[in-house]
């Protein structure tokens, strides 16, 4: 493309999306994500550097899903997608700021920088899979989004309405067609068809009932089971809720981020005693379970407990198809519950490895494994399976001794039930519901593996949250000064303590995560921290309390 061909650039920008803001916006753990009215330039932006993405990766398609994931109604944010269906590679994440940041006049000169800087051939064709959320500023978004492709003549191909992981299934279809078809439809009939052939082979026992509630957060993941629930003949019975109608706000008091981070059951859901719940999150990339006893106290069972009952399960597995050679791991973060760790490692003895925070450090390192399982203690997790563990089931499936092809069969299924580009809400609920029925347990045989440590997350505001810097994974925090230490001797004084702080990437916060042998314990051990954050780290409003 000739350079003077930019200037079609600059005159979308001026005339349709203009920069109106300059508040600095920054591409964080999950794109960029602010308040819906400061985006649109910004996706416009990001729409261009989708095509010269797309370039870059000779032609192949890249994703942009409109999304503000499990924040409330007026945010909104943009993520894009690599060709495999993974998150955006770091490397541009700086790049897209650049774009996002610079002034409508510079928008042209820095567009050609950038083609420059990252040698793309403009001649290429350019593909772009656009998905959106179901806010109502969505429309608009996905809009600039398919004005900013067309300005650098790639092809934008809208997808309407879709959770986050259907539209990164769709990117890695696209790209490469041996893992499926990239429609909605093509999505359903891989996931949801190979949920129907387990249940062929495995036929419900013991106690499990295949009654599941699910709170949809009023977003996408609830209305997209909807369409689902029609075609399932009694596998399992969906009793949907917050779907969005009767007044329903998106992931207010509800949704996955919420039941976790509060611990405490949604609004909208109806519950009953021992009835078991997934809670999804806006989005659909997140899952929960949890239930509420005959005492209304609600149990939570959260990404931990979902990759716990994965690994045992594909562990047992490939004992069953005698393919024990092929390595599995296990990847969490410091969120994750010490109880959970303690089992994988002592009971499980499946290797367990600690990185951090955000879905693409947990599903690069899970890539090391033949079989990698990774999950965040919020819900976001998925399994990845190596090309070698593929064959090699694939050959016992055929070859192997009945009992061993019956595993590897089921295996297969299971991988085709899984969305291993990202972490899938509705494929994670398909994965548990198997695993529950294959060893007929209900949902308090499921906790019973073992007992979580009390925990607690508060956030603490402070002028500046990058001044704290984190190392171990962030497990430990080397700035400021002298805080790290004190949190070493606030932890020293709890009986199974564990404390760390980090600045969040999504938020204007620093956040503070403690467990011990006590639910009392965990609050105070967070409140002593958190106060020693706000006390070194420069604090900002009132110094966090203590419980009473
Ligand atoms: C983003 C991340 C999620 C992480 C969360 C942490 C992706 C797709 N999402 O939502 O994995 O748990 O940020 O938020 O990577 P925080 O940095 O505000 O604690
Ligand atoms: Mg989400």
């Amino acid at each position: 493309m000739p350079p003077s061909s930019l200037r079609v650039v600059y005159a979308f920008a001026r005339e349709m999306h203009p920069k109106t803001s300059d508040v600095f916006i920054q591409y964080g753990t999950a794109g960029f994500r602010t308040k819906a009215n400061l985006l649109e330039h910004v996706v416009y932006r990001m729409g261009l550097l989708a095509v010269i993405r797309s370039r870059v990766k000779n032609g192949r398609t890249i994703g942009m899903m409109i999304t503000a994931s499990h924040n409330l109604e007026p945010d909104n944010g943009v993520k894009l997608v690599d060709p495999d269906g993974e998150m955006l590679e770091q490397s541009w994440e700086e790049i897209a700021t650049r774009l996002a940041n610079v002034s409508d006049n510079d928008l042209e000169s820095t567009t050609a920088e950038i083609i420059k800087q990252v040698n793309a051939d403009m001649s290429l064709k350019a593909s772009v899979f656009i998905g959106m959320d179901t806010r109502y500023t969505s429309p608009r978004l996905a809009a600039a989004a398919s004005n900013g492709v067309i300005a650098l003549k790639g092809t934008p191909k809208e997808f309407g309405i879709v959770t986050t992981p259907m539209l990164h299934y769709c990117v890695k279809c696209r790209n490469d067609n041996t893992y499926g078809t990239p429609t909605e439809e093509g999505y359903y009939e891989k996931i949801v068809g190979a949920f129907k052939n387990i249940r062929q082979k495995l036929p419900v026992y013991g106690e499990y009932n295949t009654t599941l509630y699910v709170d949809g957060a009023n977003g996408v993941g609830g209305k997209k089971l909807n369409i689902i629930k029609k075609s399932l003949d009694g596998e399992l019975d969906l009793h949907l809720y917050n779907l969005g109608g009767n007044g329903g706000k998106l992931n207010l008091n509800c949704g996955a981020d919420f039941v976790k981070v509060s611990q405490k059951p949604p609004v909208g859901v109806e519950h009953v005693p021992f009835q078991r719940v997934a809670s999804l999150d806006g989005d659909g990339d997140r899952i929960v379970y949890y239930y509420v006893d005959d005492k209304d106290n609600m149990i939570l069972l959260d990404g931990d407990r979902i990759a716990t009952l994965l690994a045992s399960y594909v562990t047992e597995l490939l004992k069953s198809a005698d393919a024990t050679d092929l390595k599995l791991g296990l990847v969490q973060t410091a969120y994750a519950n010490g109880a959970s760790t303690r089992y994988i490692t002592e009971e499980l003895k499946v290797p367990v490895s600690c990185v951090k925070t955000g879905v693409k450090h947990l599903h690069h390192a899970a890539l090391s494994f033949d079989i990698g399982i990774y999950f965040e203690a919020n819900g976001h997790g998925t399994v990845v399976y190596s090309e070698k563990a593929k064959k090699a089931i694939n050959n016992i499936s055929k070859d192997g001794e009945p009992e061993q092809r019956k595993a590897a069969q089921l295996l297969l299924n299971f991988i085709d039930m899984t969305n291993e580009t990202v972490g899938d809400a509705i494929s994670d609920l398909f994965l548990v519901e198997t695993i529950l029925c294959a060893k007929g347990i209900n949902v308090k045989q499921w906790l019973q593996t073992y007992t979580d440590l009390p925990n607690r997350q508060l956030k603490v505001t402070v002028k500046d949250r990058n001044a704290i810097s984190t190392t171990d994974a962030e497990r430990r925090c080397t700035s400021p000064e002298g805080l790290q230490t004190r949190i070493d001797e606030i932890v020293s004084t709890y009986k199974s303590g564990r404390s760390f702080v980090r600045p969040s990437g999504t938020e204007d916060v620093v956040r503070v995560y403690a467990e011990a042998d006590t639910q009392e314990s965990a609050d105070k051990l967070a409140a002593e921290v958190a106060r020693a954050v706000f006390d070194l780290a420069g604090g900002v409003g009132t110094r966090p309390e203590l419980p009473t």
